[in-house]
């Protein structure tokens, strides 16, 4: 070291063990596979295609106490000092190790709540027949690629029964505890889902598809965060039917 007792202007240039406590004899302090200068400089990570820099301890070879230490951060790009780097409520550690389908730590996975609020129809006829009873079957597509257990799908025929329209009572509604729902599930990056269904008029013998429904999303940067209602009418057979329902994206 020099002396700068009798300098004007002095710059004193330490070793880099001295000046951030790492091991003087070693380079990779922590042994973390990392060098110290490298885990220091830090390197540039892409979450959600905005890139930073993230730096992780030397001295500590797992800088935030997942279960990933800082070797295996560098590895998979995620942040050193986090547990969730991409903000998608489920931790870095437990998205790399995910299979069927994979998880990316750094693209923001929508959890999505689907539910139905209210079923309206007015008395109507759709073929004469005397004994007009209506059916609905709301159903939910998830990503067909993601094992969740939570897909709820029409496709076989299993309406529930809502209401008979043979009285002239006019409107019917129904509300609250739709089969079904609500349900949440975790969308993936760029996976699609979509809120699907029918209702149905059916007198023992013929199905009536009345109002018919299916609206795709697109998990991604574009589908916003919060509450979005869904509202979808018909006006077939002589009355107007309506079907009510709230997207949640967390
Ligand atoms: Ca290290
Ligand atoms: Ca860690
Ligand atoms: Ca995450
Ligand atoms: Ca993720």
């Amino acid at each position: 070291m020099r002396d700068c007792a009798l300098a004007i202007v002095c710059t004193v240039y330490q070793p880099l063990g001295a000046s951030t406590n790492t091991n003087l004899n070693e380079r990779d302090t922590d042994f973390d596979g990392l060098l110290d200068k490298s885990e220091i400089d830090g390197v540039s990570i892409t979450v959600e295609l905005v890139s930073r820099q993230v730096s992780s301890d030397p001295r500590d070879s797992n800088s935030y106490d997942d279960s990933l230490y800082d070797g295996a951060e560098r590895i998979y790009g995620t942040d050193p000092t986090q547990e969730d780097t991409d903000g998608d409520q489920t931790n870095d550690d437990v998205e790399v190790n995910m299979s069927a389908p994979a998880r990316n730590p750094l693209r923001k996975d929508r959890r999505i709540t689907l539910d139905y609020t209210e079923i309206t129809f007015e008395e109507s006829d759709c073929d004469a027949a005397a004994d007009e009873e209506w059916y609905y079957s709301p159903g939910y597509l998830n990503p067909a690629t993601f094992a969740s257990g939570n897909e709820i799908v029409p496709a076989a025929w299993t309406g529930s029964y809502i209401g008979d329209t043979d009285d002239g009572a006019g409107s019917i509604k129904t509300t609250g505890s739709l089969a079904g729902d609500p349900v949440t599930f975790v969308a993936l990056f760029d996976q699609q889902f979509a809120l699907k269904g029918e209702l149905v008029e059916y007198d023992g013998t013929t199905r009536e598809d009345v109002l018919l429904w299916d609206e795709p999303y697109t998990v991604g940067i574009a589908l916003g965060m919060g509450t979005t209602n869904y509202e979808k009418s018909g006006s077939l057979c002589g009355g107007t039917q309506k079907v009510y329902a709230t997207v949640t994206v967390d």
